[in-house]
């Protein structure tokens, strides 16, 4: 019997308007893993549903052999559940392992959902259920569509305040459904990073350029909508909104002339995807821990900023290199916060540079699968900010 859940499950909560380009991320996200020339060393992705996995797919085919980008997302929300199945299940270094697949469940809807009120009851309920389910992510990727900046080229602000105006409110509208019996949220978001997408119509951008435009042009409607957020959850100050951006396109869409079809998808130019799990599951344990060391956050608040952090720390610090060698087996599920989470916590967070190149190479040699897959999370962030894709808050 294996002695912690062998699968661990990692929402993906991506919020963002009408065309501005979720359906085309994740089946960006999917289909190259699916092509015959794919491989990756560490693990393969599959389609839990085989159902869903075809079509997303098939919009992945349309795109790639058609210049045929997906249907707008209409009346109902799909969750797409993958696993990232590490490989190498048979080795030694498996049977120690606290898991073998990562499950992700992707949450795709209609953008129009924060637009246009419901038609129906019936819609209102779907729509408070898929927000729920959204809410269920540590981090949640805001979309900037970078098509409507395009748009409003020397007067971006207008397009950011409507954006940032629709989304607040949006939330306001569902906040009495949401908070019930009017207790804040123990379980939300506590990182919303903002993407920019399409980040292929800025060729000479980086996520420096991007920022300032944002906090240039709409920081004060970014502040309206923190304390929004702040207002629905519990420990307000363990949420960070403004403080995280990233660049993101999922193809380079060629047009022949603004506003046409596009005649040419070339799916292999892809910005920022491969940050997409590396920040949904190692940013909330660094952040995890950047908070803890800044301020008091109860324990149940804490568990929930990053699930399973301890068994990620335990993997990431496992080897000797720490002296903490034994501290997996002494992880505690439940009960008091233990002091030697902690420490593991922060050594885990904090393995950067040269340090984390050993550790990953060393666990490549090893065949352990799952600390090379969590090191190499973390090399891509690393990696990610060099490239200046990504800016993490250091709060
Ligand atoms: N240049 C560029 N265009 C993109 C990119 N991703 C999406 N688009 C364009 O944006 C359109 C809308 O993308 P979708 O993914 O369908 O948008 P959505 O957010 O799912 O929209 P709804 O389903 O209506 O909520 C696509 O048809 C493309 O024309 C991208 O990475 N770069
Ligand atoms: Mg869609």
């Amino acid at each position: 019997m294996a002695k912690y859940p062998r699968i661990r499950e990692q929402h993906i909560a991506v919020f963002g308007e009408g065309g501005s380009g979720k359906t085309v991320l994740v089946s960006s996200f999917f289909g190259p893993t699916q092509e015959g020339s794919y491989s990756n060393e560490l693990w393969d992705l599959v389609a839990d549903d085989t159902g869903q996995g075809n079509r997303l797919y098939r919009n992945f085919l349309g795109m790639r052999d058609r210049a045929r980008a997906p249907l707008t997302t209409r009346f109902a929300a799909t969750t797409y559940y993958f696993s990232v199945k590490l490989k190498g299940g048979d080795n030694t270094a498996a049977k120690k392992r606290p898991f073998d697949a990562l499950r992700l469940a992707w949450h795709d809807y209609p953008g129009e959902w924060f637009e246009e009120s419901p038609s129906s009851e019936e819609e209102a309920n779907r729509r408070i259920d898929t927000f729920r389910s959204l809410l269920r992510s540590d981090v949640a990727f805001l979309l900037v569509d970078g098509q409507k900046l395009l748009d409003h080229a020397g007067e971006e602000e207008r397009y950011l305040k409507s954006l940032l105006t629709n989304f607040r409110q949006g939330v306001l509208r569902l906040k009495d459904d949401l908070l019930g019996d009017g207790a804040p949220l123990v379980e939300f978001p506590r990182i919303w990073m903002m993407a920019l997408s399409k980040a292929d119509l800025f060729p000479d951008w980086d996520v420096y350029t991007f920022r300032d435009l944002v906090i240039e042009k709409a920081a004060d409607h970014i502040d309206d909508l923190r304390s929004t957020l702040r207002d629905l959850v519990d420990t307000p100050d363990a949420l960070s909104l403004g403080e995280d951006f990233m660049l993101l396109s999922s193809a380079k869409f060629e047009l022949s002339e603004v506003g046409s079809e596009p005649v040419e998808i070339d799916v292999t130019q892809r910005v920022g995807l491969d940050l997409i799990l590396p920040v949904a599951s190692m940013l909330p344990l660094e952040r995890r821990v950047q908070w803890n060391e800044r301020m008091e956050i109860p324990r149940r608040v804490l568990d929930t900023v990053a699930d399973g952090a301890d068994t990620l720390a335990a993997v990431l610090v496992g080897g000797k290199a720490f002296g903490v060698d034994k501290l997996a087996a002494k992880l505690p599920k439940v009960g008091p916060y233990s002091k030697l989470v902690f420490p593991a916590l922060a050594a885990a967070a904090k393995l950067a540079g040269s340090q984390l190149r050993d550790l990953n190479a060393q666990a490549r040699k090893d065949h352990d699968f799952l600390t090379a897959t969590l090191t190499q999370f973390k090399l891509d962030l690393e990696q990610g900010i060099k490239d200046k894709l990504l800016i993490r808050s250091l709060k």
